[in-house]
């Protein structure tokens, strides 16, 4: 703990008697075993395995992300829960396969919240073991309940299943909202210029990207044509909220400086900062610093802005002497695309950049690309630098997490959370025994071997150009030998298609897989 936490807590033993204070503490710490470093997620949109530099990219620089990996430990096994947004948001947070319920697939921005309240979530356990917790950047699980009133108090949200603030992009950067929400309230509303958002019927009276491609500063290339916010069509359609209104080339600096503000607010407490930046999702609208600089187009400038980003959060550290004690997460939500529904040159400026690396497929996809991401764990009091290709996933940091703070889950919990604590924090390859990916398909990774259920859906998306990963047939990969998925094995080992197809109808009817 740092001198700044034990100071935070002598202050709080003093200001209560020692009796409430026992009730009120968390668990005592087993010297060695559990403890309370501050805890800092970085969660990307859309970056793949292979688009930054400490996996691969060699057209551009990511300094900043690349320094993390050298000082912590850069995993190849590791794995987002879906190859979507939505859904691997809500297996991190809540510690269960999204595929489980209805619901969870890519919402719309009107969605309700998903996550219930009272619910044992990512953040409520670190709020009960005594962290201030927050969110900042892409939510994307849906906020209020079926009467959401946007020019209200919007609840539930966040402040409702175990974070202490928020500031938050509703939904996606190109889905109407295009507002940002603190706590409970849209930021900079004019209550004499009401918002309404509509993902049916057209509202309001503005012109839409469809009818009016001479307003855009951004074309799309397909969908994206509905509400124009800053010059770009949107998904969805809003009215009102005009003062509110986001422009795009002030979104990173906007949630960074939220996120800089929580973590000097609370520097003398443990704290758990969940930061989900808006890049490199689309539509890609770099600061006009970072405009130009990658020599790849926008897709390739937002990188160069996201890496600035984690810096920015990094250098706060090292700032106010928290570094040594700061357990600090570089992920992302799902693998790579390139078109995503914007003419922005992302295609035509690819100069031979690889964003999946050596996977196949995409964002969107069954193949490995579609979920396996970089992730980086720097915790420089308690972390040896190094590699790891044990098989981790997003979906395990509740109960890794749990563990390191000394907590027990009731078994309803997370039901699908496996506590590889041991893993991220470098002390052993061991990772899980087995990980369900899922994007349009479920697939099931076990030892080196991974089974693609059969799937009629289409093999291929034209508008991303992506291999979708679905076959009516059975396939299996050895990912040890070819981690580009190229040899189907299913006719060779047979007998490993059906172990595998077995236990993952096993972990399918049982409801839960965590040991
Ligand atoms: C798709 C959008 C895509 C992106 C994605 C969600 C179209 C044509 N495509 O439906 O642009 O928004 O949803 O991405 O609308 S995610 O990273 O939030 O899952
Ligand atoms: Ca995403």
């Amino acid at each position: 703990m740092t001198s700044a936490h034990s100071l935070s807590r002598r202050d709080f033993m003093r200001s209560v008697s020692a009796a409430a204070a026992a009730v009120l503490l968390p668990l005592p710490l087993q010297a060695g075993q559990v403890g309370r470093p501050n805890i800092v997620l970085i969660y990307a949109d859309d970056l793949g395995y292979g688009d930054v530099g400490s996996y691969g990219a060699t057209n551009f620089k990511t300094p900043n992300i690349d320094a993390l990996a050298s000082a912590g430990v850069r995993f190849t096994h590791a794995h987002s829960p879906s190859a979507t947004c939505t859904p691997s948001r809500y297996a991190m947070l809540t510690g269960e396969y999204a595929w489980r319920r209805r619901g969870t697939g890519v919402l719309p921005g009107d969605a309700r919240m998903i996550i219930q309240p009272g619910r044992t979530t990512l953040p409520s356990i670190l709020q009960k073991a005594g962290y201030k917790t927050s969110v900042v950047g892409k939510w994307h699980l849906g906020l209020g309940g079926a009467d959401l009133d946007w020019n209200g108090n919007i609840t539930p949200g966040p402040l409702d299943i175990g974070f202490d603030y928020n500031f938050l992009i509703p939904a996606t950067g190109d889905r109407v909202p295009c507002v940002y929400v603190e706590d409970r309230r849209v930021v900079g509303l004019d209550p004499a210029d009401p918002i309404r958002v509509s993902f049916g019927q057209r509202i309001g009276d503005e012109p839409i990207g469809r009818d009016h491609p001479d307003l855009l500063k951004m074309h799309p290339s397909h969908g994206h044509d509905q509400t124009i916010v800053n010059g770009i069509s949107r998904i969805g359609y809003m009215s009102g909220g005009k003062t509110a209104r986001w422009v795009d080339e002030d979104m990173a600096d906007a949630i960074t400086g939220k996120a800089i503000a929580f973590i000097e607010r609370h520097r003398d407490e443990p704290f758990f900062l969940y930061f989900a930046t808006h890049d490199i999702h689309v539509p890609r609208v770099p600061h006009p610093r970072f405009a130009g600089t990658s020599g790849l187009g926008p897709r390739g400038d937002v990188i160069c802005q996201l890496d600035w980003c984690a810096g920015e959060l990094i250098k706060t550290l090292d700032r106010l002497n928290l570094a040594d004690n700061t357990l600090v997460i570089f992920t992302s939500d799902n693998g790579p695309v390139v078109d995503d529904g914007y003419r922005d040159e992302a295609v035509e400026k690819l100069n031979g950049h690889k964003p999946a690396g050596p996977l196949r497929g995409g964002k969107y996809s069954a193949f490995d690309a579609g979920t396996r991401v970089p992730f980086i764990v720097r915790w420089p009091q308690r972390v040896k630098p190094g590699q790891s290709d044990a098989l981790v996933s997003q979906v395990d940091l509740l109960a890794s997490l749990a563990a390191l703070t000394g907590q027990t889950l009731a078994h309803d919990d997370a039901p699908d959370s496996f506590d590889v604590l041991g893993a991220l924090l470098g002390r052993t390859r061991t990772g899980r025994d087995h990980l369900v990916e899922h994007a349009g398909t479920l697939s099931l990774i076990k030892g080196p071997w991974k089974y693609i259920e059969p799937n009629r859906g289409a093999r291929y998306d034209r508008n991303t150009d992506t291999e979708l990963g679905n076959d009516p047939e059975p396939q299996l990969y050895n990912l040890t030998d070819d981690i580009g998925e190229k040899n189907n094995l299913a006719t060779e080992h047979p007998e490993v298609v059906a172990e595998l197809s077995d236990l993952l109808n096993k972990i399918r009817a049982d409801g839960r897989s965590r040991p």
